[in-house]
């Protein structure tokens, strides 16, 4: 393990797995490197169930700087990929929230972390749990992988991963 910051990313919308391999991309040339990240896992939507299934993977990154300028870079590289905000928690072609920023916690308007919902959601703590089981997520004090075994099994089970295309979309190739 770096030094702990990990990002969800998400899509629903046109090529998913491209968005997703363009995100770790420009993440990575924006500063904020991708060093692991889990396999991508097809899950259907949460919260909003009148959209499309998505696909979401965890990452983690390193980044030298506060955890406000690594949201900027988030939100400018969802920008860059064309994510347009309109329904709240509907469709979009890229998300990218950040879980965790090693053991700080932060409790405001634009940012949050660790976040908010990550308890709730089997589309981040399953593939978290791939790269990361021992993790420590601050505030709550448990490990993603105690986490993840609370979940209800039937969301669990729902949280699938889809086969790797010939090209991966890890730098390291670690899926
Ligand atoms: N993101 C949401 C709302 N619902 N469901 C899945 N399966 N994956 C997501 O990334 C997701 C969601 C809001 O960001
Ligand atoms: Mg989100
Ligand atoms: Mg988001």
């Amino acid at each position: 393990m770096e030094n702990g910051i990990f990002l969800g990313l998400g899509s629903n919308l046109g090529d998913r797995r491209a968005a997703l391999a363009k995100a770790i991309e420009r993440l990575s040339s924006e500063g904020a490197k991708v060093v692991q990240s889990s396999k991508v896992y097809e899950t259907p939507p949460w919260g909003n169930l009148d959209q499309p299934a998505f696909l979401n993977t965890v990452v983690e990154v390193t980044f030298n700087g506060e955890p406000e300028e690594l949201l900027f870079i988030i939100l400018k590289v969802e920008n860059q990929l064309g994510r347009v905000r309109s329904v709240h928690w509907g469709p979009r072609v890229i998300d990218i929230d950040l879980l965790a920023f090693g053991s700080e916690i932060i409790v405001g308007q634009r940012l949050s972390v660790p976040h908010p919902l990550l308890a709730q959601r089997a589309f981040v703590l399953v593939p978290w749990a791939e790269i990361a089981p021992n993790f420590l997520v601050a505030g709550i004090g448990k490990t993603v992988a105690e986490l993840m075994e609370e979940l209800p099994i039937q969301d669990r089970q729902a949280i699938r991963p889809i086969q790797p295309d010939s090209e991966d979309i890890t730098q390291n190739g670690n899926s």
